[in-house]
C-alpha cells in the first residue's frame, strides 16, 4: 500500500461549518438587498444544498420556486449579482469572527505538517471566501501549509464530478493512492472517490444521517482521530 504524501481539505462543512450561518444569512441578505421577497429558512436550506455552488443553488431553487422570475432575460446576469454580493456578505460574516474551525481541525493540520505531508483545499466555493476564511481562524504558518488550492472558479464541472479532485493531484504530482480526501458531504465524497481517491468523512450539521456507504472512514469528530490513525 502507497504511504500517505497528502491531505485534501474540503472547506463548507469540513473545515468549518460555514453554511447554516455563514451563506445561508449571506444569500438572504443579497435577497434583501435586491428587494427579493426570497428568505431561505435553515430546513429549507439544507435541501438546497443538495446543489453544490452557491450560482446553481440559486438558478435551481429559482427554477424550481420562480419559474417566471427565472424566464425573464435578465435572470442569468442578476444571479450572477446576486451571487457576488452573497459572496461579499459571506466574507463580511468571516471577518467579522462568526465562523469558527470545526474542533480538531487545527490538531490534525499541525500533525501533517509536522509529518511533512501536503496539503491542499479542493472546495465548490470560490477563493475569496476561502482565504477569507484560513485568514480569520489561520495563523500565518497553518495558512502557509497549503501548497494546492482548488476552487470554484477554477473548474468547468463542480462536485461531485471528480474534476477539483483530478486537478488536485496534478498540481500535487501524487498517485490518488498517496492521497486523503476529507469531506463532509455526499456531493464531495462523491467527487473524491470518481477521482479514486480514499475518503475520509466528518459529516456536517445539514449532512449527518446521510448515505457515506461509500466513504473509506467516517468519524463524527475530527477529535475522534489522529493522523496516525488515518495512516
Ligand atoms: C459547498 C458548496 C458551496 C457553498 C457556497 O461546497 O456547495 O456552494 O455552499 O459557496 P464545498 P459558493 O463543501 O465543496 O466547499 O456560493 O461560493 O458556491
Ligand atoms: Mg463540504
Amino acid at each position: 500500500m502507497c504511504a500517505l504524501k497528502a491531505l485534501l481539505f474540503d472547506v463548507d462543512g469540513t473545515l468549518a461549518e460555514t453554511e447554516r450561518n455563514g451563506h445561508r444569512v449571506a444569500f438572504n441578505q443579497a435577497f434583501k438587498a435586491q428587494d427579493l421577497p426570497w428568505h431561505w429558512d435553515t430546513k429549507q436550506y439544507g435541501k438546497l444544498l443538495e446543489v453544490a455552488g452557491g450560482n446553481e443553488r440559486i438558478s435551481a431553487y429559482a427554477r424550481s420556486d420562480h419559474p417566471q422570475w427565472m424566464a425573464h432575460p435578465d435572470a442569468t446576469a442578476r444571479i450572477d449579482e446576486l451571487h457576488a454580493e452573497k459572496n461579499n456578505n459571506y466574507i463580511e460574516r468571516v471577518r467579522a469572527g462568526h465562523i469558527h474551525l470545526r474542533a480538531g481541525v487545527v490538531n490534525l493540520i499541525q500533525q501533517a505538517v509536522a509529518s511533512k505531508l501536503k496539503l491542499g483545499i479542493v472546495t465548490t466555493t470560490y477563493r475569496g471566501n476561502v482565504d477569507a476564511l484560513l485568514a480569520a481562524t489561520m495563523d500565518e504558518k497553518l495558512r502557509k501549509a497549503f501548497s494546492v488550492f482548488v476552487t470554484g472558479e477554477r473548474v468547468t464541472r463542480k462536485k461531485p464530478d471528480p474534476e477539483c479532485y483530478e486537478m488536485a493531484l496534478r498540481e500535487l504530482h501524487l498517485p490518488a493512492a498517496a492521497v486523503l480526501a476529507i469531506e463532509d458531504s455526499p456531493n464531495g465524497l462523491h467527487a473524491a472517490k470518481a477521482a479514486g481517491i480514499r475518503c475520509l468523512v466528518v459529516p456536517s450539521l445539514y449532512f449527518r444521517g446521510a448515505d457515506f456507504n461509500a466513504a473509506d472512514r467516517t468519524i463524527d469528530e475530527f477529535t475522534d482521530t489522529t493522523l496516525e490513525d488515518l495512516r
